[in-house]
């Protein structure tokens, strides 16, 4: 079953099948998966009345008579869904400034309260390698060094989160990756003011999150377990 769940945060990354036409049967090409947007249940979401959130509209251009009586065309904003039914996981790390200034406790219960389960946790102290692999994205971009030596310049504390739509929640609930834009509400909107102090990470696909986990815990260091809360969180 499948449904759909609202994206935020900095930049939003999504696997390039959700980028594929939802009006296509299939996915795309190049992947199996099922259509995004063909399946019913979600319609059934009182958070998600309609689709139309998920779309914008191109005005016709004036002067193209021919198009003017043809359908309107629908861009789909793929940046805006997430699947509400698969278990995802996501890396979590509050950065050296969230370590110093004392915010680990209220980091860590944003996620905590929201009904998330902690799989994995740690304070580590993060080389320069580690860095430099979990931001390779980044590398050519001129703050790189500075990120590096931000990241590595105290202790950090590495977080392991599952549930479902957990990636996706985790970028709202962190807010925007600059700061001064994040939302009030949000972790970035409320503990900091730079974009190079936004004193908390999240995996930006679920993708990342298995990679980032992947690099940040070792083996024997990710714990499973059945929170007693869990039948008052999801029917
Ligand atoms: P996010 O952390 O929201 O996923 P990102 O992946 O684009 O953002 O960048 C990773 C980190 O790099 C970000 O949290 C802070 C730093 N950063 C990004 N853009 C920056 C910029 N223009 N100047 C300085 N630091 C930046
Ligand atoms: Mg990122």
């Amino acid at each position: 079953m499948e449904a759909l769940a609202v994206f935020g945060g900095g930049s939003p990354c999504v696997s390039s099948s959700l980028l594929c036409s939802p009006t296509k049967r299939t996915c795309c090409s190049s992947c199996t998966q099922k259509p995004i947007l063909s399946t019913s249940h979600h319609q059934n979401l009182s958070a998600f009345p309609s689709k139309s959130h998920l779309f914008s509209y191109v005005p016709s251009r004036p002067h193209a008579k021919t198009l003017r009586n043809s359908t309107k065309p629908l861009i789909f904003l793929p940046h805006l869904i997430a699947s509400l039914e698969q278990v995802d996981e996501t890396y979590i790390m509050v950065k050296p400034d969230g370590v110093q200034r004392g915010l680990v406790g209220e980091i860590i219960s944003r996620f905590e309260k929201k009904g998330f389960k902690l799989t994995g946790l740690k304070l580590f102290q993060c080389p320069t390698e580690l860095a430099e692999e979990h931001y390779k994205d980044l590398k050519e971009k001129s703050f790189f060094p500075k990120l590096i030596d931000y990241i590595t310049s105290g202790p950090v504390v590495c977080m392991a989160w599952e549930g479902v739509g957990v990636v996706a929640s985790a970028r709202k609930l962190i807010g925007s990756t600059n700061p001064l834009q994040a939302e009030p509400g949000t972790i970035r909107g409320d503990l900091s003011v730079q974009t190079g102090r936004n004193v908390v990470h999240g995996s930006d696909s679920p993708e990342n999150g298995r990679r980032e986990i992947g690099l940040w815990f070792k083996q024997g260091e990710i714990c499973q377990w059945t929170p007693a809360q869990a039948p008052w969180l999801r029917e």
